[in-house]
């Protein structure tokens, strides 16, 4: 299963490379590539619509479409030349959705701590859950389903007060309309045939224009942006066009150079990203749709640690499921979301509406803090060894030290702290066996004021 990520990934590189090629001899000058954009496009007033965002630390991403009838992964599968696409679009007749239950859908969303979830609409195979005008690729016109399952799943999304995200690919490898068909076959160039083209972009933004009619989402979650330039794609019209009248919905990085967030795939950052909104968007297995079999799946102390890693660098974790063609999950992904849930409901405080944590010279671990920078959040994943945890270089006092959703309050004592040095200290704090959580176990700290970090490099002793 790996390697044939891996070769998928090395396919997707190499298209990747020779759109930029391709992008880059279109349009003299233009090279497209992958920075960080968002800081220009958000006004200073955009930053009021990103706060729901930023607080919501969790979003469960949905996989669900064509592919997960032969268990194959979502488009590439014909796309890298697997099978024919004739063959793939077979799976149509699969596509029941029988079992399809949009509201325990949404309670395991709700129940998993996240506050949003995003949806394929449409995937880069081209197939539309919704009942579009544009085209017969769709649940309703060709699949078994013979209905639209993009509208109860929203339905029952707002229903539980969650925010809803529709991802939707810019390319429709199944469209005649469109340039890209399978790795060896383009069916034409733009420059060769700009009305064709032109004919691709109204069929696509007539089904976003369905898209934001139908559902007004609140956020956007583009994908496939590489296979052109955003001159190609109009990004800015697109840009403008879905906020007009919807102000305050947000867009991914992925509509080239139009997004307010930075969206960071499968690799967890390793370094805190320079965005001031991100979100990973990242699978439970190794594959986004259903795939029965991939069972490398993360056991749940992995999610949870990739969980606890994004919070802490002031991000948040889109989390994949991929339903089954009946629209049953499989029980092994509702565990590793209910087991989040849990882990999350036990420590809300220090997870939703917190902000990214201190540097690890002060904490061996993660943390995060509270808006007012007053508590700090102490994430222990292991056993301390000698039951003690440390945290060093704080000029605060520490007023109370206390296990997040246990209440215990725990004792603690510095070291090297004189009162004629303004150097504050090592604080060892106790952490008794009984408290300590399956997963992670988190310590906060009351300080007497925001957070001070004491940085400076004592000299040499003076007086005494
Ligand atoms: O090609 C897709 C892939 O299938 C999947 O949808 C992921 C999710 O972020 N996005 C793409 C590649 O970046």
């Amino acid at each position: 299963m790996i390697v044939f990520r891996i070769l998928e990934t090395k396919n997707k590189m190499k298209h990747k490379f020779s759109s930029l090629l391709l992008g880059f001899m279109c349009f003299s000058g233009t090279i497209v590539k992958s920075q960080d954009t968002t800081a220009k496009i958000l006004k200073d007033t955009d930053h009021e619509k990103m706060v729901w965002f930023k607080e919501a630390k969790l979003g469960i991403f949905i996989h669900w479409g064509l592919y997960a009838v032969d268990g194959i992964s979502e488009s590439w599968s014909f796309y890298n030349e697997y099978l024919s696409h004739e063959d793939y679009l077979k799976q149509l007749s699969g596509f029941t959705a029988a079992n399809f239950k949009p509201k325990e859908w949404a309670k395991l969303i709700k129940d998993s701590g996240a506050k949003y979830s995003v949806i394929t609409s449409k995937h880069h195979d081209g197939f539309a859950l919704w009942n579009t005008n544009y085209g017969h690729l769709n649940a309703v016109s060709h699949a078994a389903a013979k209905k639209d399952v993009l509208s109860p799943l929203i339905d029952a999304l707002k229903e539980k007060e969650l925010k809803v995200g529709i991802y939707f690919s810019l390319p429709d490898w199944s469209s005649d309309l469109y340039t890209h068909f399978t790795t060896s076959k383009r069916r034409y160039a733009i420059e060769q045939d700009p009305q064709r083209w032109q004919q691709y972009l109204n069929y696509m933004n007539g089904q976003l224009l369905e898209l934001k009619n139908n559902y007004t989402p609140d956020l956007w979650w583009f994908d496939g942006d590489w296979e052109h330039p955003p001159e190609a794609w109009e990004s800015t019209k697109i840009r403008t066009s879905l906020l007009k009248g919807a102000p305050n919905t947000i867009i991914n990085s992925r509509l080239i150079g139009q997004g307010d967030y930075q969206t960071p795939e499968i690799g967890v950052p390793v370094y805190r990203p320079e965005a001031k909104y991100w979100e990973l968007c990242m699978t439970l297995n190794d594959s986004w749709g259903y795939q029965q079999t991939d069972n490398n799946y993360k056991t749940s102390q992995q999610v949870i640690d990739i969980f606890v890693d994004c919070i802490s660098k002031g991000g948040n974790l889109l989390l994949d499921i991929g339903p089954k063609a009946d629209g049953s999950i499989d029980p092994i992904q509702k565990e590793r979301l209910l087991e989040l849930g849990s882990w999350i409901r036990k420590h809300h405080k220090a997870v939703y509406g917190t902000e990214k944590g201190i540097p690890y010279e002060h904490f061996y671990g993660p943390t995060t803090l509270s808006k007012d920078k007053q508590t700090l959040f102490l994430f222990v994943r292991d056993i301390p060894k000698d039951g003690k945890i440390v945290v060093k270089g704080i000029s605060n006092t520490i007023h109370r030290a206390y296990v997040v959703g246990n209440g215990s309050i725990l004792s603690q004592n510095k070291i090297a702290k004189l009162y004629w040095n303004k150097y504050p200290g090592i604080s060892y704090i106790d952490l008794p066996k009984e408290t300590i959580d399956t997963y992670y176990t988190v310590v906060a700290l009351v300080l007497d004021g925001p957070i001070e970090l004491y940085s400076e490099l004592n000299g040499a002793v003076e007086q005494n």
